[in-house]
């Protein structure tokens, strides 16, 4: 649509003049890869939900998104998973992947493609681009060995090793020697420095920033990245004899998925609008590696990545904890990889999941993942806050106007008006920095700021006439601006709201900032009480 955006009701709703051809804002989110080595758990649904919240606010500015998840599927790792279970590795990357394409669609994720390093696709485009890596003589022959965890399908030295195993994943290395090629990343330490000094912002935060220079500043190892040692991979285009090292496949899924090696145009609309959300144990992939491979490829490196912590059970990533919910059998310890995303949802619901994994964890930070918190904020700010103002306004909107939503009053000098355009502001701040918990914070205190109104006034006491009317018109309008906030978190709930308070589509098909401007709830609709939206949990 051109020059008018679809509001409320199919209001249209001007933005720019008439005739004048957006600009169009393309914003390109990727996650990573996840390995299918095991289902889906609660820590790569952080990262899941966390982007998909970011492309669903994408999407109410107007922006065109694509939204990018998918599998890594190839290496030792998943060919060992394979053998454990007597299946060959296509099977089993073939039953395993339906678990994460499950897991998400009761997550509510809203991707756009969903990439499998084993499809054709990737297979051609990895091949193009490490054939050109090839071509311009950054890669080379050579003998490797090393300590290799097959879990991080990556080398470790002495050094790195804490008692004799992996760091991360507690388990023992295997000492490996191989025949391989590699690719010549100490050539790019200068290059990789200069492209950090251009652009300050391309690894937020800015500790992570650091890190990544920290490494390239360390010195940088030429890698190993083929193997011969097993054949589930993509196989070397110019020696038959190796497939190449998953870490080097999968990072270009990115590219794949944007048309890499068939369709030029399409990789131009989109690479320079490329946005990658990733957790901070694969940050030396994606700051170093990813960078060094695209500059040698003859690629602009994608220009923003942003980088998380872990989420923690009982203070540790992978810690043993006491947990009896969710699948889990009792008092059975369980562990962060064994918490699955859809026991959570059966649970406690789509929305209770994803307001607590936006809201308790900010993106940056360690955080813990709990039960209770998961109850706690739902308690709090869905069932109390959002979930009360929402029946209590549908309750006194029958009792006191027949069941018709009055429209709300006029944006002078009105308090909750200007909450809604501070909220607004806090919230736009926020996504920009992607920081969805200040985003959420600044929506609630909205919500905050109309239950106070609304206990102020006591409608349900006073008589029917203009103040209630004037007061209920104001509630629901704020109803309906925190429906588009609030939609990227909990897309489920304020759709419902919104269907409640009588408005058609949905916050989905809204645009900010015209829709979110006060005054655009028409008044004259019926709304809808229903039974509670969102029952409190027991604690
Ligand atoms: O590393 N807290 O896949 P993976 C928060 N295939 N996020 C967590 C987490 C936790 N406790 N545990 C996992 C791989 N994650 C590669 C990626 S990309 C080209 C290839 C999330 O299945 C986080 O995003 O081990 C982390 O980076 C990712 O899952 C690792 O997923």
């Amino acid at each position: 649509m051109v020059g008018a955006v679809r509001g409320q009701r199919g209001r249209k709703v001007a933005r720019r003049p008439a005739g004048t051809l957006p600009a169009v804002s393309r914003f390109y989110l990727t996650t990573p890869i996840y390995y299918v080595n095991d289902a889906p758990h609660i820590g790569t649904a952080y990262t899941t939900v966390n982007a998909d919240a970011l492309a669903r606010w994408h999407r109410l500015l107007g922006d065109q998104v694509f939204f990018l998840t998918g599998t890594d599927e190839h290496g030792a790792k998943i060919a060992e998973a394979a053998a454990a279970h007597d299946m060959a590795p296509q099977d089993w990357t073939d039953q395993t992947v339906k678990r994460f394409e499950e897991s998400w669609a009761l997550l509510e994720i809203s991707n756009d493609d969903f990439i499998r390093t084993t499809e054709p696709r990737h297979h051609k485009a990895v091949q193009h681009f490490l054939q050109a890596i090839y071509d311009a003589g950054y890669i080379y022959p050579g003998t490797y060995s090393g300590l290799y965890c097959v879990s991080c399908e990556d080398y470790y030295t002495e050094e790195q090793l804490v008692d004799g195993r992996c760091p991360i994943h507690g388990r023992p290395v295997v000492e490996m020697e191989e025949q391989n090629y590699f690719f010549k990343l100490s050539a790019f330490e200068q290059r990789l420095l200069d492209w950090y000094g251009a652009n300050p912002e391309c690894v937020r935060p800015l500790t992570k920033r650091n890190e990544a220079l920290g490494f390239i500043r360390g010195g940088l190892r030429d890698i190993s990245i083929t193997r011969t040692s097993f054949r589930w991979g993509v196989p070397v285009p110019w020696d038959d004899a190796h497939v190449f090292y998953v870490w080097y496949d999968a990072l270009i899924n990115y590219l794949t998925a944007v048309g890499y090696s068939e369709d030029d145009r399409r990789v131009a609309e989109w690479w320079p609008a490329a946005h990658h959300l990733i957790g901070k144990d694969i940050l030396k992939f994606h700051c170093v590696w990813w960078p060094a491979m695209c500059m040698a490829a003859g690629v602009d490196p994608a220009p923003s990545v942003f980088v998380h912590g872990f989420l923690l059970v009982g203070g540790e990533k992978l810690s043993k904890t006491l947990l009896g919910r969710s699948g889990t059998d009792g008092e059975r310890p369980v562990r962060l990889t064994e918490i699955a995303p859809a026991a959570l949802v059966d649970d406690f619901g789509v929305d209770a999941v994803r307001y607590h994994l936006l809201r308790d964890v900010p993106l940056g930070s360690d955080g813990d993942f709990s039960y209770e918190g998961i109850v706690a904020r739902y308690n709090a700010d869905l069932a109390n806050n959002l979930g009360n103002l929402a029946q209590r306004v549908a309750t006194v909107v029958g009792s006191k106007c027949g069941g018709v939503g009055p429209a709300p009053g006029p944006a002078e000098g009105n308090r909750l008006a200007e909450a809604a355009s501070v909220a607004l502001e806090a919230a736009s701040g926020a996504w920009e920095r992607v920081a969805p918990h200040e985003a959420l914070e600044a929506t609630w205190r909205l919500i905050g700021a109309a239950n106070a109104e609304l206990e102020a006034a006591e409608p349900w006491k006073a008589d029917p006439g203009p103040e209630v009317d004037r007061v209920l018109g104001n509630a629901l309008e704020v109803l309906r601006i925190v429906s588009l906030l609030a939609w990227p978190a909990v897309p489920s709930g304020v759709t419902e709201i919104w269907r409640r308070l009588g408005l058609s589509g949905g916050p989905g098909d809204c645009r900010l900032p015209a829709d979110a401007a006060w005054g655009g709830y028409p008044g004259g609709l019926r709304v809808e009480k229903g039974s509670p939206l969102f029952p409190r949990h027991r604690p």
